[in-house]
């Protein structure tokens, strides 16, 4: 006989918490040991990187902004009249204001996509006083998977995905790739994407963007301990370990790691995590990209090259890609 089992409803939240556990467990007992980069999110650490994108030495935020200023008027041109723009990943809609103070009387709705529903409904609060006219929809959704429009960008005549903040830096190439093709099949055929993404180039400065003078980027890294201590009933002590950040060449990537000082054991979740002296649990990697490079993973899924626009010293880029149907001539640099 089988029997009954009551299932309780289990709320986004308690689903969230056990990932996380699962994820931590799992990535602490793997060899090398790692816990991905999506947990560094939590209240404190959402505001440590804020703090990250005004340091004088983390120049992504500042190019992407200056970029879109700078070339608004030509990205517009790549949002048709009556499209909806589907931002991935929204957070703050910061930037989304710069391509909204152009196109938002052109647009059918403003559609900001972000697992954290609380803050996208405060941002969408925030907005709709500054644009009046238009209709802006929030949804709550992991963007690595599919989800649903809401209708007025279903019925919209195009539909123009916005991934700012190189973001896809931090996914693997493989969920690089994966993301594009899921945002193919939200957008649809005649779909614009239009991409922030940050450019190869010298590793002096890129490790310095990522070992800032007032250790912020330390605190942001360290932040994770804290978290697993709170969330987890983790034992990490934080003078234990050491934020470390490097430029790998060959993968063009800065990896961010937390390396023991001493050897250790930590209690997580009611596990034993042993550590040696000096090894690390890797935290984050941040692909860099050529404008090449990344038209090449885009084609992969489909997605073809119309328009590249980088700031004066070519820092970082905004990248825009069609789905399908006639090409425009390239615009912007090559
Ligand atoms: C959010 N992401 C694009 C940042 C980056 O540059 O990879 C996260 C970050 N990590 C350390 N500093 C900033």
């Amino acid at each position: 006989m089988v029997a009954a089992v009551a299932r309780r409803p289990v709320s986004h939240q308690q689903a969230e918490a056990s990932e996380f556990e699962t994820d931590v467990l799992e990535g602490l007992h793997a060899i090398p040991k790692h816990v991905p980069a999506k947990y560094f999110y939590d209240g404190a650490g959402s505001r440590l990187f804020e703090r990250i994108t005004e340091l004088p030495e983390y120049y992504p935020t500042r190019c992407e902004i200056s970029i879109l200023r700078e070339h608004a008027a030509d990205i517009a041109k790549m949002i048709p009249s009556g499209a909806a723009l589907v931002e991935f990943g929204s957070g703050s809609s910061k930037k989304a204001r710069i391509l909204l103070d152009g196109a938002a009387p052109r647009l059918a709705a403003y559609i900001p996509v972000d697992i954290c529903g609380e803050m996208i409904e405060q941002e969408a609060a925030e907005l709709r006083p500054d644009f009046p006219q238009l209709k802006v929809l929030p949804v709550t959704a992991d963007i690595c998977k599919p989800f649903e429009l809401p209708k007025e960008a279903r019925d919209a005549p195009a539909r123009v995905g916005f991934f700012p903040g190189s973001t896809i830096g931090n996914f693997e190439p493989h969920e690089a790739s994966a993301f594009l093709r899921n945002a193919a099949n939200i957008l649809r055929h005649g779909a614009t994407l239009i991409i922030g993404v940050d450019l190869i180039k010298s590793a002096d400065i890129l490790n310095a963007a990522y070992n800032d003078a007032d250790g912020i980027t330390a605190q942001f890294n360290l932040n994770l301990l804290t978290r697993i201590n709170r969330e987890l009933g983790g034992t990490f002590r934080l003078d234990t370990f050491e934020h470390h950040a490097f430029y790998n060449r060959e993968r063009h990537r800065i990896e961010m790691h937390l390396a023991s000082l001493k050897r250790q054991k930590v209690k997580v979740a009611g596990d034993t995590i042993d550590f040696r002296t000096g090894e690390t649990i890797h935290t984050e990697n941040s692909y860099k990209y050529s404008i090449e490079s990344l038209a090449a993973l885009a084609r992969g899924v489909g997605w073809l090259p119309a328009g590249a626009w980088t700031d004066s010293r070519k820092y970082f880029s905004i990248q825009t890609f069609l789905l399908a149907g006639d090409l425009p001539e390239f615009v912007g640099l090559r």
